[in-house]
């Protein structure tokens, strides 16, 4: 196959012979002249040819295209100011329909989520979600890159466990060759085992699993969890600094590259958050809130989400800044992996990071005493028995330790004021979703 070039590579070639490939959006089957927008994984561009007198076989085929059909067009660019689409065009000279479409999309514009969903591959062609996933592409690599640079180490952690990794409820159970095995809730216990294992700082991006039956706008049963863990941190401040540090590079990477684009498409801007990002103990968060107005519910609970928007518009409208780290959180509510305070055992060295007012991310400093931590699995109704490989970590000298997990389809929502992490993900799954 001859060279194809991508439609937003035309722009800066002189006029002269192309061939373009991709999907046709649209055809304006006038009298005199027939007009073309074809559409690749790069952009959109206008196609056009002077009908001829009584037809032939290419004006006949454009006639007969049908929407959302894969086609291949060889042509000669011509620059031309009057046409809207980015000022250029392609005057068709061959037209070979690839790949026809049936002639009715299942879906439109306003489908709904569900609908789109079930034929996600067309719904992916849509410019924005493009974009959604070029967004994310940026944002990973910014982070892998940043992590390289400062000296991470990445790891892969196994998906298939023997035992709970976060608690046993939303645990995902299958069959593993006669016995049990579960599906990891998050990276956690293997991600800390780099410590004793003496790889200082990892990181991991990849699949977590929760049996979670709700049906929120941020919640799916399958996520892409981005996490990372690093030795010797005296507090939860040493991973919050990591974590903020991290995310500037994230998302630099990706204003620079898609600023305006996401501008344009979803009209929102992007922004550089300034470091530090505001720190709020839990319990201080909940007091302002309160002052404004909003009790949430349940004193020594989590910050349900009214709260967390609450909270986030207090500190948007106080410092300006579209992150706040809420710190501090009640051991009662924390898991008994996360350190407690020194002199007050109620409280932990842990946080919650909220961008424009959701949860993406729990982190934490760990318990890395054995005794303190056993204690405390105990005291939280676990078996040391069955977290006997976990706590074996603990044993032969480990460093003082910390890190966080983080939801990358969050992010991407937040980030981009979509309303649902089914918009920003590849394949959603949920509770009533398996398909495609
Ligand atoms: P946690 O359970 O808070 O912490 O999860 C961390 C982050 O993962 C994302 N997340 C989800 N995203 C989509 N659907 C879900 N069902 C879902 N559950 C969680 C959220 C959340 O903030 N091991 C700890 C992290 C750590 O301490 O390092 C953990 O998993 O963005």
């Amino acid at each position: 196959m001859s060279a194809r070039t991508l439609v937003k590579n035309l722009a800066p070639l002189e006029d002269g012979p192309v061939s373009v490939a991709g999907w046709v959006e649209k055809v304006r089957d006038q009298k005199k002249v027939q007009f073309v927008v074809l559409r690749d994984e790069s952009g959109a561009v206008q196609l056009v040819r002077p009908r001829p007198e009584g037809d032939d076989d290419i004006s006949r085929a454009i006639s007969g295209l049908a929407l959302g059909s894969f086609v291949r067009v060889d042509g000669a660019l011509k620059h031309d100011e009057r046409v809207k689409l980015g000022g250029i065009e392609v005057r068709i000279e061959g037209l070979d329909v690839v790949g026809a479409s049936l002639p009715e999309s299942p879906i439109a514009d306003d489908s709904s989520i569900d609908k789109r969903l079930d034929w996600r591959f067309l719904d992916l062609r849509r410019p924005e979600q493009n974009l959604v996933l070029r967004v994310q592409t940026t944002f990973e690599h910014a982070l892998r890159t940043w992590w390289v640079e400062n000296d991470f180490v990445e790891i892969h952690t196994p998906k298939l466990m023997a035992s709970a990794s976060e608690s046993r409820a939303e645990l995902f159970e299958v069959g593993y060759f006669g016995g049990t095995a579960y599906l990891a809730q998050s990276p956690q216990f293997f991600k800390q085992m780099a410590q004793p294992a003496g790889l200082g700082r990892v990181f991991e991006i990849g699949p977590a699993f929760r049996a979670d039956p709700s049906f929120t706008s941020r919640h799916a049963t399958e996520f892409t969890s981005i996490d990372a863990e690093i030795s010797w941190v005296d507090s939860h401040e040493d991973v919050m600094r990591m974590h903020e540090e991290l995310l500037v590079a994230g998302l630099t990477a990706v204003k620079e590259k898609h600023g305006e684009e996401i501008e344009a498409l979803f009209g929102v801007q992007v922004t550089v958050p300034a470091t530090p990002f505001p720190r709020i103990p839990l319990a201080e968060a909940k007091r302002i809130v309160a002052e404004h107005g909003y009790t949430v519910p349940r004193h020594d609970e989590d910050m349900d989400p009214e709260g967390e928007r609450r909270i986030a518009a207090y500190v948007k409208e106080t410092y300006g800044h579209e992150f706040v780290f809420l710190t501090d959180y009640a051991s009662s509510i924390r898991p008994f992996y996360h350190m407690r305070h020194e002199g007050d055992a109620a409280l932990t060295n842990s946080y919650d990071l909220i961008f424009n007012g959701t949860e993406i991310s729990t982190g934490a400093q760990r318990e890395h005493r054995i005794d303190v931590l056993e204690a405390q699995a105990r005291e939280k109704g676990l078996d040391p028995e069955e977290l006997g490989f976990y706590l074996d970590f603990f044993r032969y000298g480990v460093p003082p330790h910390g890190g966080f997990g983080m939801g990358l389809n969050r992010v991407i929502m937040l980030l981009l004021g979509l309303p649902s992490i089914r918009e920003v993900t590849y394949l959603f799954r949920g509770p009533n979703r398996l398909l495609p």
